[in-house]
């Protein structure tokens, strides 16, 4: 599943159980993997609503792509299977002519912004978390989204910087509840009162560093106290905060949730730069972990580079092609801009390809059942940790369904295409490569920022938008929650339905009053179905990713 932990299950006594070697699942699964063994999955194709074999469906495949241009045709694959076999489907089209994506709806801004520091996205191993004394949780839902990392550790000191009082805030020692799209802000006066208190890192920065005292400069050229009005983050925090890290060892696990912004890039990059002036890359314990590239070391072996067209994926316009082939993705809930999606997708011909229906399906004109995960081989990488997962075929593939390999192979004989390696040669490859994961050589302080913050925008009548990940669902997989979670502050009440409207599109939701979320904020699970309505179909400024907050939204009783 996508998830940090990537975790490994193991059939004990004809149970599914997790398993005891694999260190970070530790004997344990959670609550999405009990929902994706008790999920329904798609035993039939259909097309036009109604049910056909498998080769009908194979044949009204083949058949259009024969009757299409190749690149007016797009392939668009989602994240809802991360293992690598995955990717099989995609050497087709490649070598196709199909056009393809670029970007991302996940983790794309902060990867720039990290990569532009330190050369790579990797994360340190482990063992440094294991030996790190304080875990700074920053923008993270670092219990629920890594919920396997966390009871490694779940003893620890933590201090948590996020506008929700999450269940991790809950357990921290310090919780600074920040005003959303201000987390550089806050990095900066971070450096700042590093400075004032020697606390910097000179060794580290004159044996790695490149540009460190720009880096301070941008951090100097602002009072100390304007920081606290913009970011909401007192100065008595900030010193109870250096006074618990002082001559500690830290580790800071950075989300998703500073980055889903313009400058998501940026933001990250100074965050980590702060880390990096602090000297806590490159020790024995500590570290800063995000999204590592978990395929880092390792040759993709289905790789093919062909001149093919590429289409920023938050700005992709379904309404362009005459072929659209969606694998394993619910654009329709997790995309930007849901009624653009919708408009796009009613002007195509929609292939779905995965394991159960979603709300795609609703406008898909020819579903094809993906067979599940336990009648697939495959390999899982991880992007929280160093650790591979090898998943075995364990149950005979349902005879209606087919594997990404299998439809991958399919389509490439059926146009003459270069073949596939071997399904045994590419596992076992990913088995047996250990890739060398090199820490930096130096680190790039980012030297200048150009950051437009929300705040400017904002009034005491519009509130920023903010999603986070559920315990019960996987992104819009086994979700059902649509409410809006509201302050109390807010005057609205439980129940209350109420209209809720941004620059690029509005609903309807019911209210939830919950005290954790900050009082300026509006709060939505990913994976509700109506959140997207209110996002723009936009692309950051480094990477071609969405800014799924980079709005604010208005809320009146409908
Ligand atoms: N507003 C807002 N929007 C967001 C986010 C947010 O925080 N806020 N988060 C974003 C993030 S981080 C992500 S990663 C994206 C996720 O967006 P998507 O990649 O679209 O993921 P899902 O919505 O979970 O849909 C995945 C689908 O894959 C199917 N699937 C599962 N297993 C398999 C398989 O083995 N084969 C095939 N073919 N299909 C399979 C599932 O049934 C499911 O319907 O959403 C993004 N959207
Ligand atoms: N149970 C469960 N686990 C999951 C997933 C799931 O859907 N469910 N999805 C998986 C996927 S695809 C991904 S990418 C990861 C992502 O997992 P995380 O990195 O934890 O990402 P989010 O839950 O999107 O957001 C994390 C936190 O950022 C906070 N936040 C929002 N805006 C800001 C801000 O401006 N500044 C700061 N400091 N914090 C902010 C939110 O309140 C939230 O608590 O989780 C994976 N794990
Ligand atoms: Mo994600």
């Amino acid at each position: 599943m996508d998830c940090y932990d990537a975790c490994q299950a193991e059939i004990i006594d004809e149970n599914i159980k997790g398993s005891k070697e694999h260190k970070t699942t530790n004997g344990k699964l959670c609550v999405n993997f009990a929902n994706l063994l008790k999920e329904e999955n798609l035993k039939s194709s259909i097309f036009e609503g109604k049910q056909i074999s498998l080769k009908e469906s194979l044949d009204i495949l083949v058949d259009k792509l024969k009757n299409t241009k190749p690149e007016k045709t797009l392939f668009y694959k989602g994240s809802g299977n991360l293992g690598v076999m995955q990717k099989a489907t995609k050497n087709f089209f490649t070598q196709y002519g199909s056009t393809l994506t670029k970007g991302s709806l996940c983790d794309g801004g902060g990867g720039a912004g990290i990569e532009a520091g330190r050369g790579n996205v990797i994360n340190p191993p482990l063992e440094k978390l294991l030996n790190a004394d304080i875990i700074i949780v920053w923008g993270r839902n670092f219990s629920v989204t890594s919920s396997h990392m966390y009871n490694l550790i779940k003893d620890k000191t933590f201090v948590t910087i996020d506008p929700v009082c999450t269940e991790i805030a809950k357990k921290s020692k310090i919780h600074m509840q920040i005003n959303p799209k201000t987390d550089h802000e806050l990095a900066l006066l971070f450096t700042r009162f590093a400075y004032m208190q020697d606390l910097e890192d000179r060794e580290f920065i004159e044996e790695f560093g490149s540009g460190a005292d720009w880096f301070f400069d941008i951090s100097r050229n602002r009072p100390v106290v304007s920081y606290e009005a913009t970011t909401g983050v007192s100065l008595t925090l900030v010193n109870e905060f250096f006074d618990l890290i002082e001559g500690k060892s830290v580790a800071i696990m950075l989300g998703l949730g500073v980055q889903k912004y313009f400058e998501g890039s940026q933001i990250t990059r100074c965050i980590d730069s702060f880390a990096a002036y602090m000297g806590y890359h490159k020790k024995d314990a500590g570290g800063v972990w995000y999204l590592s590239d978990s395929a880092f070391g390792y040759e993709n072996p289905f790789e093919i580079k062909l001149k093919n067209k590429h289409v920023s994926i938050p700005l992709v316009d379904f309404s362009f092609y005459d072929l659209v082939f969606i694998q394993g993705a619910n654009p329709v809930v997790s995309a930007p801009n849901t009624q653009r999606v919708i408009d796009g997708l009613k002007k195509s011909f929609v292939v779905y390809f995965g394991t159960a229906l979603n709300d795609t399906c609703e406008y898909a004109d020819l579903i094809i059942p993906s067979s599940t995960f336990l009648s697939k081989k495959d390999v899982r990488l991880s992007y929280g940790h160093e650790l591979k997962a090898i998943s075995h075929e364990v149950k005979i593939k349902d005879e209606n369904t087919i594997s990404e390999y299998d439809l991958a192979s399919f389509l490439i004989e059926q146009f003459n295409l270069k073949k596939l390696k071997s399904e045994d040669e590419v596992i076992s490859y990913y088995e047996k490569h250990k890739p060398i994961l090199e820490e930096f050589d130096t680190f790039e302080f980012v030297e200048d920022i150009d950051i437009e913050p929300l705040y400017k925008e904002k009034n005491d009548d519009n509130f920023y938008y903010i999603t986070g990940k559920s315990k019960n669902s996987l992104n819009s997989q086994f979700a059902k929650d649509d409410f809006v979670y509201l302050h109390s502050s807010t005057n609205f009440k439980n129940d209350d339905v109420v209209r809720i409207s941004s620059k690029y599109g509005n609903a309807n939701f019911k209210v939830r009053i919950d005290d954790n979320i900050k009082s300026n904020c509006a709060f939505f699970f990913t994976g509700n179905k109506y959140a997207n309505y209110l996002t723009p179909a936009q692309e950051d400024d480094a990477s071609h990713s969405a800014i799924f907050q980079e709005v604010l939204v208005q809320i009146e009783l409908s």
